[in-house]
């Protein structure tokens, strides 16, 4: 099980922009290889993603040296080693990096070739992929939770210019029997929001993680539309579907304040914090992400004292999947829960770690897509794998988001009669009457 060979070439993500795939091989001529993502609304302490920055190519975004630093530095480094050793493996790569945030090799280099590993080492070991994280992580469950989908059915902030300032609104089906039927479900309510935004008028076009864009006046209204969307699919809002957002708001935060200008207005953090707490009043709101700046721990932490029992809140690029932040969030109770990105921190184990840490602390923890992605279904196996219980991997449309459902429906069919849909572990639920 020694790897005998690591190769790297530039290859493109769901916007064009460019990117890596990575092989590594064993002796034997087994092999395997994966495709890191790219993120827009980026965290500002997230680990250095190498790009080339040379104009001529891509604008800039050409990723050959970090495909070059695989190739010359790490394939050397780690020739002979058990691909099974992730630690390991993860370990010579961040000491040759040497820096914090691996800006030497690049996360986008690292994160490759870790990935590739572990889906070489359960290749070798001849089980899949969600099996063998699941080991790594030291899990043994009894049955297989399938993760509960957040899914982003209206795209804004940078992934959809020119509509909301919240950059995702997302439906959890919390009621749903089984995966399969939650993905139903949520492929429905999309579908009917779709013929809605088509009668009042709008285009249905798709934002970078494939949820409508329209440009509409208010944030408030996607709440309204998607509401009527779930009425319109049959079903019961806030008990069989409930509402999330990312507002991902570090991209609207400037000097202090909150710039909606979608709505024209401009809040302080406790304002913002009363605009939430309206919103969840009125609406089935049962998730919330990134709702203040990366570094407005204040807030975070007023919300969630407030909320924090009924709603999910969780940290994104206040955490960035970085153990350190993360251990500050549990120790303000900034959060209940945690986005894991594996090319926020950059290595498989560290990912691990991040998961392993937030399920000590009673966090949450959701698997995240990025807003570039690929054909690689790597967070799939690893949402099933950990166990988390949610993931978000964008809306009901773009192959590149749908290849990561129709890998969890693969799973599922796989392993029938062993799964159980995760269920939605905050309260504040309404009932069939959609009363709270
Ligand atoms: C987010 C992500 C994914 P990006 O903010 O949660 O939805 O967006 O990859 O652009 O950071
Ligand atoms: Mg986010």
């Amino acid at each position: 099980m020694k790897i005998a060979q690591i190769t790297a070439f530039e290859v493109l993500d769901s916007r064009g922009r460019p990117t890596i795939n990575a092989r590594v091989f064993l002796k034997n001529g087994l092999s395997a290889s994966a495709l890191v993502p790219s993120g827009a609304s980026t965290g500002s302490h997230e680990a250095l993603e190498l790009r080339d920055n040379n104009p001529q190519r891509f604008l800039g975004k050409g990723v050959l040296r970090a495909v070059a630093n695989i190739r010359e530095k790490i394939a050397p480094a780690l020739k002979g080693f058990s691909v099974t050793d992730q630690e390991k493996i993860d370990r010579i790569m961040i000491s040759l990096d040497g820096t914090a945030n691996k800006n030497i090799l690049g996360a986008n280099a690292i994160l490759a070739v870790s990935m590739a590993c572990a889906r070489l080492g359960a290749k070798a070991n001849k089980e899949p992929l969600w099996l063998y994280l699941s080991r790594l992580a030291g899990l043994n469950p009894k049955k297989i939770i399938m993760p509960l989908p957040l899914v982003n059915i209206l795209n804004g902030g940078k992934h959809a210019a020119g509509s909301t300032d919240i950059q995702e609104y997302l439906i959890l089906a919390v009621g749903a029997a089984d995966f399969p039927q939650a993905i139903r479900w949520s492929a429905e309510v999309f579908a009917h929001l779709g013929k809605i935004l088509s009668q009042q008028g709008f285009q249905t076009t798709v934002g970078d993680e494939g949820g409508y864009a329209p440009p509409l006046k208010s944030n408030e209204t996607p709440f309204k539309l998607i509401l009527k969307a779930i009425r319109q699919a049959g079903l019961v809002p806030g008990r069989e579907i409930a509402l999330g957002i990312d507002a991902a708001a570090t991209e609207f935060f400037t000097e202090g304040r909150y710039h909606l200008k979608t709505d024209n207005r401009i809040l302080t953090t406790a304002e913002l914090v009363t605009l939430y707490q309206k919103w969840a009043r009125k609406y089935p709101l049962v998730s919330l992400e990134d709702h203040f700046a990366e570094d407005d721990w204040e807030g975070f932490r007023s919300l969630n004292q407030k909320m924090g029992q009924k709603i999910q809140n969780i940290g994104d690029d206040l955490y960035v999947t970085n153990t350190k932040r993360l251990e500050k969030g549990i120790k303000e109770k900034a959060t209940n829960s945690i986005l894991i990105k594996l090319n926020q921190i950059g290595s498989v184990s560290e990912t691990l770690a991040a998961v392993a840490l937030a399920r000590k602390a009673g966090l949450t923890a959701v698997i995240s897509h990025r807003s570039g992605e690929t054909e690689d279904t790597f967070i799939a196996d690893l949402a099933v794998g950990l166990g988390t219980g949610q993931i978000k991997t964008g809306s009901l449309s773009r192959s590149e988001r749908i290849a990561k459902y129709n890998r969890l429906l693969e799973i599922e069919n796989q392993n029938q009669g062993q799964t159980r849909l995760a269920r939605f572990p905050f309260g504040g639920l309404r009932d069939k009457n959609g009363q709270k």
